[in-house]
């Protein structure tokens, strides 16, 4: 392994003059999956006839009066989200079932079937205004499966659900994220749909060009092959995509849960998972929502391996988070403000050095023994993902207040965006870094260190 392929840049500050010359390491992110990337936390949104029909599958001939919440307010969603510290909010504009919670033309299953608001309601119009309100960004679920449609099965559909798309897209302002399911039954003719999604694709950036699309194989974001919240311990944000398809045909699921190496595109993963054992709202798990820690220690395996986490709160059948779901992000937005309110390495500088193997190193060496449980490493990664392997060790002390040596207490793979390196706690006057395999010269932003506070669950 050549050295140069080791040499460590350490940037602690910007790197604005040297980013042209940097060469990339291909595929690199576009300035939107670099937005994207920031976000690291948001909401997902499951609500609409299986709320108040205890289903997690609407079959679409649900009469459109069960959609009937006594209190919807999407302020109350959007105030809640952000003391979570989400920076969006995605909403199941239409699930399987068809229904559209916004008075869609090109639908007759809709909330303006309903008696809510007398009909005149538009949950779309509703979110998209509060989260403007509050300053976070809006999202869209559009299902492709729809069991409601008649056209559904038939060529037309396809039509039909960019026309659909259309609206959404041109009629609510600016969307950060739609969102592809890839479940794709059967409709209320017993026909399955060929998706023309080359065209959907095309569609939706016309609409929209900013907007990341989601679906099991991207074209902007993967889903990471399980709905528990668990990205790779190694993930790149890479995949290559040729020979396969959306639903069913996708690849394997690990693939999705660590990406590959040397896949051809950047397609970042995507952590969905409901803050409940349902993604819609059922009475009986009230006492079945995540703790805050759970949540805690989910973002650690999502955005702490480098994707981001979108987490599912369903609203109630009044309309409203439910003081349970509530109680719970607060906790984990404390949690997270916790752990990550003091870096540990701030105004250190740290020492690096090429040692005889070639192997580079990141020396942190503390002013006094101190305490910590995590390390948080990141790639400059619009320069590509480059870090295949790294260890983190710190330094012994003997009995007699002597140094011994360092010993190892995190074995890495990837870093890529973000990777919160999580060990027991351990008391130490310096930490070493090293990045033991890579693809190219390596490019961190600075790196911290912390001190929990609090046991981390498993
Ligand atoms: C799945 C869907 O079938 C579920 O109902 C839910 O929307 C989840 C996020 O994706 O594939």
């Amino acid at each position: 392994m050549k050295k140069t392929i080791l040499a460590l840049m350490v940037l602690l500050t910007s790197v604005v003059g040297m980013a042209q010359k940097i060469k990339p390491v291909l595929p690199v992110p576009t300035k939107e999956h670099l937005v994207w990337h920031e976000k690291e936390f948001y909401l997902f949104i499951h609500f609409g006839p299986n709320t108040f029909t205890d289903k997690e599958w609407g079959d679409g001939k649900e009469d459109p009066t069960v959609f009937a919440p006594t209190q919807l307010d999407c302020n109350q969603w959007v105030r809640v989200a952000k003391l979570a510290g989400a920076k969006g909010i995605i909403l199941t504009a239409k699930h399987h079932d068809g229904f559209s919670l916004w008075p869609s033309k090109y639908s007759t299953h809709t909330v303006r079937e309903s008696k809510w608001l007398e009909g005149k309601g538009d949950v779309v119009k509703m979110l998209s205004d509060a989260c403007k309100k509050g300053g976070i960004e809006m999202g869209v679920y559009i299902s492709p499966w729809d069991r409601n449609h008649p056209d559904y099965g038939t060529p037309k559909y396809n039509d039909i659900y960019i026309a659909t798309m259309k609206e959404l897209l041109t009629g609510y302002g600016k969307f950060f994220e739609l969102w592809w399911d890839g479940a794709n039954g059967e409709g209320p003719n017993g026909k399955k749909q060929e998706y023309t999604f080359r065209r959907f694709e095309d569609s939706a950036f016309k609409y929209q060009p900013q907007l990341m699309i989601f679906s099991d194989i991207g074209p902007s974001i993967r889903w990471c092959g399980n709905e528990r919240g668990i990205i790779g311990n190694t993930n790149w944000n890479l995949l290559d995509t040729a020979g396969f398809y959306r639903g069913h045909g996708g690849p394997p699921e690990d693939t999705l849960n660590q990406g590959n190496v040397n896949g051809k595109l950047w397609i970042p993963a995507e952590a969905d998972v409901s803050i409940r054992p349902g993604w819609f709202y059922h009475p009986k798990e009230d006492n079945k929502v995540k703790s805050a820690s759970t949540l805690f220690n989910l973002f650690l395996k999502s955005v702490g391996n480098g994707g981001n986490l979108l987490l599912n709160v369903p609203p109630d059948r009044r309309g409203l988070f439910n003081e349970a779901d509530s109680a719970s992000l607060v906790g984990f937005a404390a949690l997270r403000k916790k752990a990550f309110e003091t870096n540990l390495f701030a105004g250190l500088t740290p020492v690096s050095k090429t040692n005889a193997a070639g192997l580079v190193t990141l020396t942190y060496t503390f002013k006094k023994a101190t305490k910590l449980n995590a390390v948080v490493l990141q790639e400059l990664i619009e320069h590509g993902q480059r870090v295949k392997s790294f260890t983190i060790e710190a330094k012994e002390e003997s009995a007699f207040g002597k140094t011994t040596n360092y010993f190892k207490i995190f074995d890495g793979t990837t870093i890529g965006r973000k990777k919160i390196a999580t060990f027991n706690p351990i008391t130490t006057t310096s930490i070493k870094i090293t990045i033991s395999d890579a693809k190219a010269a390596v490019y961190l932003k600075p790196t911290s260190a912390y001190d929990f506070g609090f046991e981390i669950k498993n």
